[in-house]
């Protein structure tokens, strides 16, 4: 007889970062789980084998039976719940929850939740930074790359925390009934994950989740529907680009120096920041009104604003060679981020900004980016899978090369840029196609670079 029928099992889908996550937790729990995965050799297969023997792992696709047995499914967010075997259980009655539903219902801390199409990692790693300068015990995990954060559940395991910081992506928030966070952000909404999404409401509707039971509101006033809220009688803080009015952070002229201000009050200069491009003002915003719902001191916002460096593979500068500057904007993995780093080194550049761009598209419309690319660009190179439908948008106006990797695609726009000019790594699609994630991409453009010193 199978051994679900005698004791129902918790069921993890998906064995990456996020699965074995929710088996430390299961398993320390006492609560009875397996693994299944469509994979053949999932990534933390090793570490499941040698540290959790007892727990049953399927592996090579999605066995029906066991999912309609399960106590519940508890789902990795990389898995679709429209994938036909979940979309079935479902059906059946099989109840369905994730890691951050999971962590909601546990945390014993306030939860600062932040989702968006773009600046997520650049806001939370901000707004750490702030914490850190004012000496508050807290700890940063969700979607966040593991270099910086961990999954969500096994922040629970870190005692004496008094706050917990989520980076929250669209595919976590779909899980999460009622995340009940102290304060909420949706940064910003452009076009992404378009496989995954019916349209765009489909895929706001993911992100509007992220306010279900929340107490406090930050809001982009740039941004129509970033702030669409169930209850406006929430206190809310915002920010944009706009001098600012009674709990807004904005932009306002300081003794002649654009100066990002809280109401009448100057924080910083931007000329004091590290970060550059007019994106990274908008995240330095949102990092100030976060950490002003949780009331920390302007002095300690100032400071931690200052010593921040930004991450890397975010509009990071990594060399001159021949006069000609090099940036790594790996992360760039959907159309909205590239718009924003070829705008900001656009302006810097004034007609001298080369890009390398193409991936996998994930289901993107390009033609949202064929005026920016047209206005900034002196030459186009192109990689990856989707790299003819970006050519396609096009209309002649800018050179465009192909390359077959990256290497070959940072020699040609070495042979097409000449002293004063600089060289962006912003390739509007995931890596997928040609590396294992953004930042093996990054490191491969990186070493391009260095091989051409
Ligand atoms: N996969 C399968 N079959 C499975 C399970 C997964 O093919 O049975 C594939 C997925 O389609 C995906 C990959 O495996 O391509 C990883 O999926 P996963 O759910 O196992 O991912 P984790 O390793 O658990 O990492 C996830 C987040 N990744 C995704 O949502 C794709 C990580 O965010 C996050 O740091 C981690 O949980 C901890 O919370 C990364 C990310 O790329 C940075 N996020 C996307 C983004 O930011 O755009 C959403
Ligand atoms: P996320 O975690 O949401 O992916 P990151 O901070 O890692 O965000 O940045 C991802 C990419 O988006 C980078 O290429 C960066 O240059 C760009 N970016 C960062 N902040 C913004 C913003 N506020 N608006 C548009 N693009 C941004």
């Amino acid at each position: 007889m199978n051994d679900l029928n005698e004791q129902k099992l918790t069921v993890v889908v998906g064995l990456g970062a996020t699965g074995l996550s929710c088996v430390r937790y299961l398993v320390s729990q006492n609560q009875p789980c397996m693994v299944v995965d469509s994979r053949n050799n999932p990534p933390g297969l090793d570490e499941l084998r040698n540290e959790y023997p007892q727990v049953k792992v399927e592996l090579g696709g999605f066995n029906e039976t066991s999912l309609s047995q399960a106590k519940e499914l508890m789902m990795s967010p990389g898995v679709s719940l429209q994938t036909r075997e979940i979309a079935n259980a479902m059906a059946s009655g099989v109840p369905v929850t994730g890691d951050i539903d999971l962590f909601s219902r546990l945390a014993r801390a306030p939860i600062v939740a932040v989702t968006g199409s773009n600046g997520k990692s650049t806001v939370v790693a901000l707004l750490a930074e702030i914490l850190r300068t004012a000496e508050r015990k807290f700890a940063v995990g969700g979607n966040l790359d593991s270099e910086f954060g961990q999954p969500a559940l096994d922040l629970l395991m870190e005692p004496g925390k008094d706050l917990y910081v989520l980076e929250l992506s669209s595919f976590q928030l779909e899980t999460t009934e009622s995340l009940g966070a102290e304060v909420a952000v949706i940064l910003n909404v452009s076009e992404d994950h378009m496989d995954r999404y019916a349209d765009m409401s489909d895929y706001l509707a993911a992100k509007r989740r992220i306010f279900r039971a929340c107490r406090k509101l930050v809001v982009n006033r740039d941004d129509d529907v970033s702030g669409i809220d169930p209850d406006s009688a929430l206190p809310r803080w915002s920010f944009g680009f706009g001098v600012p009015g009674q709990r807004e952070a904005g932009l306002s002229m300081v003794a002649g120096e654009q100066t990002i201000c809280f109401e009448d009050q100057p924080v910083i200069a931007v000329s004091e920041l590290k970060i550059v491009g007019r994106h990274n003002l908008a995240n330095a915003m949102a990092a100030i009104c976060l950490a002003l719902a949780l009331d920390v001191d302007l002095p300690s916002i100032r400071r931690g604003l200052k010593r921040f460096p930004g991450l890397p593979h975010r509009c990071q500068w990594l060399a001159t060679v021949d006069g000609v500057d090099y940036y790594n904007d790996s992360k760039a993995t959907n159309v909205g981020a590239a718009i924003a780093a070829v705008q900001g080194l656009g302006e810097k550049t004034a007609g001298g900004l080369l890009l390398i761009a193409g991936g996998d598209g994930k289901g993107a419309d390009f033609n949202v980016l064929a005026p920016v690319l047209k206005r900034w660009l002196k030459g186009l190179i192109l990689i990856g899978r989707d790299a003819e439908r970006i050519a396609a948008v096009m209309d002649g106006s800018v050179p465009i090369q192909f390359a077959d990797d990256l290497e070959m695609a940072v020699r040609q726009a070495a042979s097409l840029s000449e002293a004063g000019d600089a060289v962006l790594l912003s390739p509007a699609c995931a890596s997928l196609d040609m590396f294992a994630n953004f930042k093996q991409r990054g490191t491969a453009f990186m070493q391009a670079v260095k091989a051409l010193q």
